[in-house]
């Protein structure tokens, strides 16, 4: 292996920016020349997860089988980024147990409710309030915030490259980069 291989996890709630930063991490490290791949609702849950939906099990087996993904691919020498909700704080550590100290960095990207909903990208938070969708993260599923995260990123102060450029240097302090 010719590079530190890691598994960057971020989570937060839906529309807090997880897949926007991830994405431009993701371009970021390649310019750098790493070898990165990059896990999110958009090619999980449409394939290996297509049987999966939203309740509190269903997002359990979601993690689980996503953390598994993540222990083969830095296995292969790569840089994982992931970018899904993880509601819950068991799931997390056990995603981390797979791994090695100090190959989980664990990237809280802390958007407050009131500030996803208002974005809203989606509009999903407008279904789920009407009550169209249920089990929708923040309105009517738990969110457990990480407590003690390797980094927190609070969008509302930050922008889409200075969230990049934070994990970048917390990537560099932990000798990963
Ligand atoms: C939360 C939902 C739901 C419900 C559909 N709750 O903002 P998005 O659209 O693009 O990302 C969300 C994504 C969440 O999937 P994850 O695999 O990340 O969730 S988990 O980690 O909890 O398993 C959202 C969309 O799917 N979506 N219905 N009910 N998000």
């Amino acid at each position: 292996k010719n590079q530190k291989a890691c598994v960057l996890w971020f989570t937060g709630l839906s529309g807090a920016g997880k897949s926007a930063i991830a994405n431009n991490l993701e371009k970021r490290l390649h310019a750098m020349g790493r070898h990165t791949y990059l896990l999110d609702g958009d090619n999980v849950r449409h394939g290996l997860n297509k049987d999966l939906g939203f309740t509190d099990a269903d997002r359990v087996e979601n993690i689980r089988r996503v953390s598994e993904v993540c222990k083969l691919m830095v296995d292969a020498g790569l840089i994982v980024i992931t970018a899904f909700i993880s509601p819950f704080t068991a799931e997390r550590r056990m995603a981390r147990s797979l791994l090695e100290e100090g190959e989980f960095f664990e990237v809280f990207v802390d958007t407050p409710l009131d500030v996803a909903e208002q974005r809203d990208p989606k509009g999903l938070y407008k279904k789920a309030r009407k009550g169209e969708l249920k089990h929708f993260t923040g309105i009517n599923s738990p969110y457990e915030a990480p407590k003690n995260p390797e980094l927190r990123l609070e969008t509302t102060k930050l922008t889409i490259e200075g969230a990049t450029d934070a994990v970048i240097e917390a990537l560099r302090q932990r000798g990963i980069l």
